[in-house]
């Protein structure tokens, strides 16, 4: 084994980062070494690698080209909430809504885990760039990982190989090492499996030394590391240290006909429809319009030398939720996963292409659902079996989006005008409202909540609250990230306006009384308006809402008294509604700021 470790040249010329991935594999012995290049050849040797162990099917290239086709372990399907960890020195730092475990004695106990994990493996070094390669916002890390499904997936998600060798080099950068392992070790003569993983499972962040240790997992946010690990919780960490915000929001610029745009940065929890927001396309009646996609799940915002803040994304690629995603609800989506995309655990069809729920009215006649088991309309009904994992993903690249913003690999990054924060509520919470100021907007967004769908875990259509939508995903506590975000407002020369919105809303008999969707472009044009002080509102208790006449109805007629109906603030409502937002900061009291109790006191006295 020694011989083949010391074969490979290492594509960097940084002691550090050499000397570190010689440690590591001492730790973690795998058979060999890959230092990541990012190129195409590599790509498409990865991917032929895993179709001949059976991890990738290729999909029928006249239908899906450039696609392949993963089916996870049944136990290794989402992020595991439970197993993530912040480590930091104190765990008063980390706060209560994360988990913490003392940094010695995770680390004692990572080291136990990981040694000889790699066994049998080959060890991919994998340099990646959140954010375009040189961007002064943008920020590197390297990622350890014996997954090659991890290093194609990566390629899609962000920006990888010698390029980001090469800044590393240029200046001995900081690098974020992440170090990610499946758990299953072969030894000689071990059959290996598609997808190997471990039962035990540990996603584990050291804030203070930036590091990311993930063992046990293949899946999404658990393995590409980049994402939920490095982009939210890292940054977070990182964001408040140096003064800007590392937030779990899409990105998009709404164009008018004049050609002015204007761009907003939305939170919203999961089962909203972030991505088909972010990738929205104008109804009828609003020709001339335009909405570009910059990004539909992280922007990294921090404010320029004039006090504005500008956004960039940090991911190269959307991982999207598959089930829901069709023509009707997300044309733009269709298309850019039409190609070069990595589908996981969603249906196969007889013809190599790929199925799931609500990609068509109609489903296959037959197809092998996510766990390679012969699935019909038939047994799918009488087995309430859906075809595909309700959490199945595509990885498709950014690029490919017909409503790709032209700035959305600019290193300075887009002006954010608004924020937009959101939830699925069935009463009582209007289409829209905006907040009064900033510190009355960071409330809404503080107190952010969202009924519960099937496809999450507990009740069904409980409110559960998620400050800003980074509940699973804010690397510190949650009382000082809204100090953080309060903190804000005195670096900025001009403050975005803050908006809540709610497309969920039903009425007496269970049915949505907004269409949502396309229609979704006449409240984000009185948004837009508003940011730029032309559009009018009406005061309520909460905020700032349209008038009827204040929303362009052009092209869908909207009864007057829906919109009364969907607009409604009840006061009875929202007293109830208030005693809600206490439960969450009954357990941040300790590091609550002072300008949360206030708002909420004053919003109590306006009710
Ligand atoms: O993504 C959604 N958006 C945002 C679109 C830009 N969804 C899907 C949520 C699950 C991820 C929505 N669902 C939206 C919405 O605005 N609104 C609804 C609720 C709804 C569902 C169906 C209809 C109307 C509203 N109507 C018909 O199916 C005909
Ligand atoms: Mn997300």
């Amino acid at each position: 084994m020694a011989q083949t470790l010391e074969a490979v040249t290492p594509l960097s010329t940084n002691k550090h980062l050499v000397r570190w991935v010689e440690k590591m594999a001492e730790l973690m012995k795998p058979s060999a070494i890959h230092w990541v290049d990012g190129s195409e050849g590599e790509y498409q040797k990865l991917c032929d690698l895993m179709v001949a162990k059976g991890t990738f099917i290729r999909l029928n290239q006249q239908l899906w080209p450039g696609c392949f086709y993963a089916r996870s372990d049944a136990g290794d399907v989402a992020r595991v909430e439970d197993r993530t960890f912040i480590c930091s020195l104190s765990k008063d730092m980390a706060g209560p809504t994360n988990n913490w475990v003392n940094p010695f004695e995770m680390r004692r106990t990572l080291k136990s885990l990981f040694r000889g994990c790699m066994r049998g493996r080959t060890m991919y070094v994998l340099p990646y760039s959140m954010g375009p390669v040189g961007s002064p916002m943008s920020q590197i890390g390297v990622e350890l990982t014996d997954s090659p499904y991890v290093v194609v997936n990566m390629r899609i998600m962000a920006r990888i190989g010698l390029p980001v060798f090469k800044e590393i080099d240029k200046d001995e950068k900081r690098v974020v090492p992440c170090v990610h392992s499946v758990g299953m070790p072969l030894g000689p003569g071990d059959k290996d499996v598609a997808w190997p993983c471990n039962q035990e499972k540990y996603i584990v962040h050291f804030p203070e030394t930036r590091e990311i240790w993930s063992y046990g997992s293949g899946y999404g946010g658990n393995a590409l590391l980049g994402k939920k690990c490095f982009a939210l919780r890292i940054a977070s960490n990182i964001a408040r240290d140096e003064g800007w915000m590392a937030e779990h929001m899409l990105i998009l610029g709404v164009e008018n006909p004049q050609g002015e745009k204007t761009y907003i940065a939305a939170a919203f929890p999961s089962a909203c429809g972030k991505t088909n927001l972010a990738m929205l396309i104008p109804p009828p009646g609003f020709e001339g319009w335009k909405v570009w996609t910059v990004g539909d799940d992280i922007a990294w915002i921090k404010p320029d030398e004039k006090g504005e803040l500008r956004a960039i994304n940090p991911e190269a690629g959307f991982f999207g939720v598959a089930p829901g995603t069709s023509p009707k609800t997300n044309p733009n989506a269709i298309e850019t996963l039409s190609r070069n995309t990595i589908f996981t655990n969603v249906a196969l069809t007889p013809d190599g292409g790929v199925w799931w729920e609500g990609l068509t009215d109609q489903p296959p006649a037959e197809c092998l659902d996510w766990q390679g088991n012969r699935w019909t309309p038939e047994i799918g009904k009488q087995a309430g079996k859906k075809a595909a994992h309700p959490n199945s993903r595509f990885t498709a690249p950014a690029r490919q989006c017909p409503s790709i913003d032209p700035h959305w690999e600019d290193p300075e990054g887009v002006p954010i005008s608004a924020f937009v924060f959101g939830g699925r509520r069935a009463s009582g919470i209007p289409l829209v409202y905006q907040a009064f100021n900033w510190s009355a907007g960071v409330y809404v967004g503080a107190t952010m909540g969202s009924e519960t769908t099937a496809a999450a875990a507990g009740a069904v259509g409980k409110v559960r609250r998620d400050p800003m939508a980074m509940l699973p995903f804010c690397g510190y506590h949650m009382g000082e990230y809204f100090r953080h975000w309060l903190r804000m407002q005195r670096t900025l020369s001009v403050t975005p306006r803050i908006f809540h919105v709610n497309w969920f809303r039903k009425d007496e008999n269970g049915e949505f009384l907004w269409p949502g969707f396309s229609q979704n472009m006449r409240v984000l044009k009185w948004i837009t308006e508003r940011t730029r002080s032309r559009a009018a509102g009406k005061e309520t208790p909460i905020g700032w809402v349209p008038h009827y006449e204040d929303i362009d109805w052009q092209g869908m007629p909207f009864a007057r008294e829906k919109f009364e109906q969907i607009q409604n603030v009840d006061r009875a409502c929202w007293r109830s509604e208030v005693i809600g937002h206490e439960e969450l900061f009954i357990d941040l009291h300790d590091h609550l700021p002072p300008e949360m109790i206030y708002e909420r006191e004053l919003l109590i006295c306006r009710l």
